[in-house]
């Protein structure tokens, strides 16, 4: 897991000629070391095979310290796996990955090489910030559903006062009135925190707060302002230098949707056949997700579905990109399918992104998956996933002090970045750059929450958030220290945002800011490599190296650590002068000092 200092390899221009060549090409690969090889070669897999063809020794590339050798790797398949052999007089060492250590996927752990493949890189330079918009702000009251308006269950649904913690069934089921228009109005307040990117769940007319009960996905719902209130916020949004990604409810449908009515009321109407039924006494007459009434399940194998929601020319996708929306997070995206395997459904979600990627040719397009997504990754399909299982969770399971709802053990240093490297050299680079990192989200518990509200564990998660490979994504309210009042996920992390500012803590949006504005100025931290370099109890240390054709590196060395007293940790950097980039301190030879601030990002002066 641990790099050698000594040996350099990545997907930047430098050490690889160009990402996602078609199939059928070949591209140059280097490497650089200061080992004393009696020679390098480059292995590949062809056909299951192991392949492996001589590096040429070539002139030093910038200035680098150490001989560079070069190798053309053919790329023949989708996903080529490729590892550099450096010979030694009496021994060869084998870099799969750079990393000293055979990880658990072991062979997996080969540097992979994704063909035919274009990311959308604009989403690597992008911080979003994730609102639920019924609790975000309320920027029209004159829209708000009102008490009486909507039952669910046998009971009445109420308006809920703003200020209102979540506390009974009325608040937990309840309308704040949060609204799109809101949105519009906190542009100000999100640019000035370095936000570009907002993903927004549902937003659709739907009976419920959190939406993901679609009535009618061809319009806004009237209580967050309706159509024209989407069509103001992208038009000021797109003034503000902000893209937003809408939540795709495709594996489910509301039980008041058109569709499903029609296909209730008449067993013999076309709509039928995108719903599943099913006859068994005491269960649902249809599938659902998690047998949850509300929410029946999407049949895929009816092809009226498919262009209903993705491939017809006016279809669900194609509709909210062309009005202005920049991609799509697919809510389960694990199930959207014909009820087969994971496997079974990728066709589908091709057809999903190819549909997404003929609107808009940079749409990024994500799904949401708690579990291991690798499998689904292969570049065709969805460009990165919501990274819960190889950042998020993991991370939060470092820092949590109790062991909270889904955090069954607590991780040490060591365990943290064995997992965290597991997962990422399983991916492609461009998608392990385009998978989406959040340490939260409106469905488990708020990190600071997860932490005790202790403030320096809760930055060493963002600390890492930011300086990590993959898009980085926060949760509203979490920069001014929003938690919960009581154990658990959901509904309890859906608190409403205080607009008061004497609420905030304003120590931590400050700090939380600077980061975000050093995650958006350091080219390393968008598209650059990762090399984990040091890992203790209670600190983590990785590079982001970004090397240039002409051999010019940009680096940035990102330390976390869960302790608050000032205290210092030892490890290897690349030499030279390693400044903070946002306090200005400087280190010289790896020994950093760490404080209450559970972090620093540094860059090589
Ligand atoms: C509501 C209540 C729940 C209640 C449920 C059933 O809040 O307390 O249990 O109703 O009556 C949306 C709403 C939810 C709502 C749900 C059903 O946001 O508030 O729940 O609809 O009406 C798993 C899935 C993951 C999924 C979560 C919810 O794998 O994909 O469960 N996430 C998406 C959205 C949700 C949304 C839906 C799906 C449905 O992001 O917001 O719910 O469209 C562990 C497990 C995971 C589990 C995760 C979170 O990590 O391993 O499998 O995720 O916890 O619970
Ligand atoms: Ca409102």
């Amino acid at each position: 897991i641990f790099t050698l200092l000594s040996t350099q390899h990545d997907h930047t221009p430098a050490y690889t000629e160009r990402l996602g060549a078609p199939m059928g090409t070949t591209v140059r690969v280097r490497v650089r070391t200061t080992l004393p090889v009696t020679g390098v070669s480059l292995k590949f897999v062809r056909v299951g095979e192991i392949e492996s063809v001589p590096a040429r020794e070539i002139d030093p590339i910038g200035a680098e310290p150490g001989r560079w050798f070069e190798a053309d790797l053919p790329v023949h398949e989708g996903r080529v796996r490729y590892a550099w052999q450096l010979d030694f007089l009496n021994d060869h060492l084998n870099l799969t990955g750079l990393g000293l250590h055979r990880t658990r996927r072991g062979f997996r752990s080969w540097f992979t090489y994704l063909t035919g493949h274009t990311a959308p890189e604009w989403a690597w330079e992008s911080v979003f910030y994730q609102i639920f918009p019924d609790r975000f702000r309320n920027g029209d009251p004159t829209n708000d559903v009102q008490t009486g308006e909507y039952v669910y269950g046998d009971r009445v649904v109420e308006h809920v006062a703003w200020n209102t913690p979540i506390d009974s069934w009325g608040d937990i089921h309840g309308h704040y009135g949060g609204d799109l228009n809101g949105v519009t109005q906190a542009l100000p307040y999100l640019q000035d925190l370095g936000v570009t990117g907002l993903w927004l769940t549902p937003i659709f007319v739907s009976p419920s707060n959190h939406r993901y009960d679609i009535t009618d996905y061809r319009h806004v719902d009237p209580h967050l302002g309706g159509d024209e209130a989407w069509d103001e916020l992208v038009r000021e949004s797109a003034k503000a230098g902000i893209r937003i990604v809408l939540d795709g409810v495709f594996n489910h449908v509301g039980n008041e949707n058109a569709l499903f009515r029609a296909a209730v009321d008449d067993e013999l109407s076309p709509e039928r056949a995108m719903f599943t039924w099913r006859d068994e006494p005491g269960k649902l007459p249809y599938h659902a997700f998690f047998d949850v009434p509300t929410l029946p399940k999407i049949d895929y194998r009816n092809e009226t579905a498919v262009q209903e929601f993705f491939s017809g020319e006016e279809s669900v996708v194609r509709h909210w990109l062309r009005r202005g929306a920049a991609g799509w997070r697919l809510d389960v995206a694990h199930m959207i399918g014909t009820g087969g395997t994971d496997e079974d459904n990728l066709p589908l979600h091709r057809t999903l992104k190819r549909a997404a990627r003929e609107e808009t040719a940079d749409a990024y397009v994500f799904g949401e998956r708690f579990y291991d997504p690798e499998h689904a990754l292969d570049g065709q399909g969805e460009d990165g996933s919501m990274n819960y299982h190889g950042f998020g969770l993991p991370v939060m399971q470092w820092l949590a002090q109790a062991n909270m709802m889904f955090e069954p053990s607590l991780l040490n240093g060591e365990e943290l970045v064995e997992i965290l490297w597991d997962a990422y050299h399983a991916l492609p680079p461009q998608v392990a750059l385009s998978m989406f990192n959040v340490l939260e989200s409106h469905d488990i518990a708020r990190a600071l929450y997860r932490v005790g509200n202790d403030r320096t564990q809760f930055l060493a998660g963002v600390t890492l958030l930011m300086g990590y490979a993959g898009v980085p994504c926060t949760y509203y309210g979490s920069e001014v220290g929003v938690t919960q009042s009581r154990d658990g996920a959901m509904p309890w992390c859906r608190e409403a945002m205080p607009w008061d500012e004497s609420q905030w803590d304003m120590d931590l949006r400050g700090r939380m800011k600077a980061l975000i504005g050093v995650r958006r100025a350091t080219r390393a931290l968008h598209r650059g490599g990762l090399r984990f370099v040091h890992a203790e109890e209670d600190a983590v240390a990785f590079l982001r190296e970004y090397t240039q054709e002409g051999g010019l590196v940009e680096r940035a060395a990102v330390i976390a650590s869960r302790r608050a007293e000032r205290h210092e940790v030892s490890l290897s950097l690349p030499d030279g002068e390693w400044r903070d980039a946002v306090t200005g301190e400087v280190f010289q030879g790896g020994h950093v000092t760490l404080d209450a601030a559970g972090g620093r990002i540094l860059l090589l002066n």
